[in-house]
């Protein structure tokens, strides 16, 4: 029998600074409505789902950004996201900013969790791939201060059997690394869910086509899913956030690197496809058989190595 979830992509509009958390999450329920209506199993929302893409500005204490953060999971405002999912009996995953006090240290980390259909939080991941810079940058117009704010994550990448599948997340800037989905990979991965918060603009070199980093943005996730043989499913917040233009282009994307699933608008929209997750054994048993053709052995500078280096002269 087919193993199919059908999974719903809950792309987010942008969300303002007044935004509370209360208005965000019924944007969210809404989706999740309509995520219901269309028969999905699982849903999943994009990175720093429930505030604006915070790290855009600098605060010279980083403690006066901790009204962003979730100290518990979930809280009054979260809640009722938790409730209705277990409601309809579906998963979701679910990015946001955490903020953990343990050993009296406070620590900070841009994260997303599975929850499953039951309610329960089955899966965390803590963002790896923290892009920007931690200091005020005076040569930008506007600051990407993830590592001012964020430590990187603590947990790998590990992948959870739940909901029948063996789901894996990663977030945003994640997706543009091989290694991100590789390590999920060779843990048998079926669906890799992410969320992501884009600049449709790159300002260091202003001259690259929004088109041409849309193709970035997809090229990415399309080769990661071909290349580990496992569905990949992004979401944006996207639409002008604050004055910040983030880019749109949600997708689903099936094991063999096709999109099957696209967002339209640059507003909140549900994505569906049905995953058929049995179309991972083609890849996963011949070309990317990783047990019969993976050569670990001629691999070692990928863990030894974390900058580039040229060879030696002669
Ligand atoms: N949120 C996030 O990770 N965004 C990055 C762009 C960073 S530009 C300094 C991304 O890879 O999409």
């Amino acid at each position: 029998m087919a193993r199919v979830l059908r999974i719903g992509g809950a792309q987010l509009g942008p969300i303002q600074k007044a935004d509370s958390r209360q208005a965000v999450v019924a944007r969210m329920l809404a989706l999740l409505d309509q995520a219901k209506e269309a028969g999905c199993d699982l849903v999943v929302y994009p990175e720093l789902a429930l505030t604006t893409f915070f790290p855009r500005w600098y605060a010279e204490d980083i403690a006066e950004m901790d009204d962003y953060f979730e100290r518990e999971m979930p809280n009054d405002a979260v809640k009722p996201l938790f409730d209705r999912a277990k409601d309809y009996g579906m998963g979701f995953c679910l990015g946001y900013a955490e903020l953990v006090e343990e050993g009296g240290e406070t620590h900070r980390f841009n994260t997303c969790i599975l929850v499953d259909r039951d309610g329960k939080i089955a899966g965390k991941y803590r963002k790896v791939h923290l892009p920007g810079h931690a200091d005020y940058d005076t040569s930008l117009r506007w600051q990407h201060l993830e590592k001012r704010y964020f430590e990187p994550g603590d947990l790998g990448f590990p992948v959870w059997r739940s909901m029948d599948a063996n789901l894996g997340m990663c977030i945003c800037n994640d997706r543009r690394w091989p290694e991100t989905y590789r390590v999920m990979g060779l843990q048998e991965v079926e669906v890799v869910m992410l969320g992501y918060n884009t600049p449709v603009e790159n300002q260091h070199t202003p001259d690259e086509a929004p088109a041409l980093r849309m193709f970035h943005n997809q090229m990415s996730m399309q080769a990661g899913a071909y290349q580990n043989g496992t569905w990949v499913v992004g979401v944006a917040k996207c639409g002008v956030e604050d004055g910040h233009d983030l880019m749109a282009g949600s997708v689903i994307v099936s094991p063999d690197g096709e999109i099957v699933a696209e967002a339209k608008t640059r507003e909140d929209e549900l994505i569906v496809a049905d995953c058929d997750l049995d179309k991972c054994t083609l890849n996963k048993t011949t070309i990317f058989n990783f047990a019969a053709h993976r050569r670990p052995e001629h691999y070692r500078m990928i863990i030894e190595r974390t900058g580039s280096e040229p060879p030696a002269a002669e």
